[in-house]
């Protein structure tokens, strides 16, 4: 095994996004004085395509920190999952001045929130006595026509949503466009990710971490120049790290929350892909261009394999085939303290990939680094098993 390669490579082109964060509020701000709506997403089922058609801008709000749970606490039990608690602290906080909250919280003139888990639909209930938040609603059985039918009313409401709140029309024009470039977006990154197939991929999983961590949270525009820069210093280049092939799979990282990940790439392994929101999920399938616009962007999104949806099988799916893609050696399952979904899920992923001959190693951890030692010990048993 050679070291993880993040200090290795020193790979020009992620300096972009380390100043990601200071560089896009700045831009945001400039933005929302020139009169542009922005607004808040918390997860990959509100289309990018119909907000950006609607002449506004959005930023991702996750929160991945572990310093604006405690505010969160004071509204929310203890038992909820840490990225609920950490994103509901820095709205309060970022509306309160009471406590912690991240910059780009002060940005967004409303918060588009989705019925997706319990924890999430109920803190967008309290969200709304501190900013304007309107709520998507999900079916959750994605594979019926019904369900269909049903997320392509709600976003139709959506659309009337954004043009009430901007004052412009959404076209069918327009909504053309923004699938066009976002499909653009989906292709750029999964080029970026084919580079991780490599024998010894010239990015790892951290380093990949600094850009799937930003995807939602920089403009397009910024995204595409930045993944597009980064390609094109990949291209060609061999010899990153060896060591075990790992896939992490489940619960998003949000922005802050590296803690698993880094451990994984310390302890010798590479992380040669990720299925998570803040992974595969976020430009698997591309939205057919052909159909009618907002057609097309329901059946689409309606595939993202989120353990909300029931039955889930196409993760399960998604999965075995990403693990064959990427020559996967082992899979740490990621789930978040209190997510259900995703630990309930576990259990059917660890069947599917024993069936396989692909080993699994369940982790349920929260934002803070009390179990460090005990996550190394456990990472290091499962490494030299797969060794
Ligand atoms: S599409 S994964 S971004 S909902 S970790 S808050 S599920 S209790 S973030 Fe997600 Fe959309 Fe699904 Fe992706 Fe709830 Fe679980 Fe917390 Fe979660």
């Amino acid at each position: 095994m050679t070291p993880p390669a993040d200090a290795i490579n020193s790979l020009k082109s992620l300096d972009f996004f380390k100043q990601a964060y200071r560089m896009r509020v700045d831009d945001l701000l400039a933005q929302r004085k020139a009169g542009k709506k922005v607004v808040g997403t918390f997860c990959l089922f509100v289309p990018d395509e119909i907000i950006f058609a609607a002449g506004a801008d959005r930023v991702v709000l996750c929160g991945g920190k572990v310093d604006t749970i405690p505010l969160g606490e004071q509204y929310l039990p203890r038992n909820v999952c840490p990225l609920i608690k950490s994103s509901f602290g820095s709205v309060v906080g970022g509306c309160t001045g009471k406590g912690e909250a991240c910059p780009h919280f002060g940005v967004v003139d409303a918060v588009i929130g989705e019925s997706t888990c319990d924890g999430k639909k109920k803190m967008f209930e309290l969200m709304q006595q501190f900013i304007p938040t309107y709520l998507i609603d999900l079916p959750q059985k994605p594979d019926t026509p019904a369900a269909r039918q049903y997320y392509l009313s709600e976003l139709e409401a959506f659309q009337e949503y954004m043009e009430r709140l901007t004052g412009n029309k959404v076209t069918d024009e327009r909504l053309r466009e923004e699938i066009r470039n976002g499909n653009e977006l989906r292709k750029l990154m999964q080029r970026l990710f084919n580079y991780r197939k490599a024998a010894r991929p010239p990015i790892t999983g951290l380093e990949i971490l600094q850009v799937t961590q930003r995807q939602l949270f920089l403009s397009p525009g910024q995204l595409k120049a930045g993944v597009a820069r980064l390609c094109d210093e990949l291209e060609g280049r061999t010899g990153g790290p060896s060591g075990p092939r790992i896939m992490i799979s489940g619960c998003p990282m949000s922005a802050g929350n590296v803690k698993v990940p880094r451990i994984v790439e310390e302890r010798g392994a590479v992380i040669v892909v990720e299925e998570s929101c803040t992974g595969t999920r976020a430009f698997d399938n591309l939205v057919d261009e052909t159909k009618p616009p907002l057609e097309a962007l329901a059946e689409r999104y309606l595939q993202i394999p989120c353990s909300c949806m029931t039955p889930n099988d196409r993760r399960i799916d998604r999965i075995l085939a990403l693990a064959k893609e990427y020559r996967v050696d082992g899979v740490v399952h990621y789930s978040l303290q209190s997510c259900h979904g995703y630990n309930v899920e576990k259990f059917k992923v660890q069947q599917a990939l024993r069936e396989a001959g692909i080993p699994m190693l369940a982790i349920e951890t929260d934002y803070s680094t009390s179990d460090v030692e005990q996550l190394r010990v456990r990472i290091d048993a499962f490494l030299e098993m797969l060794a």
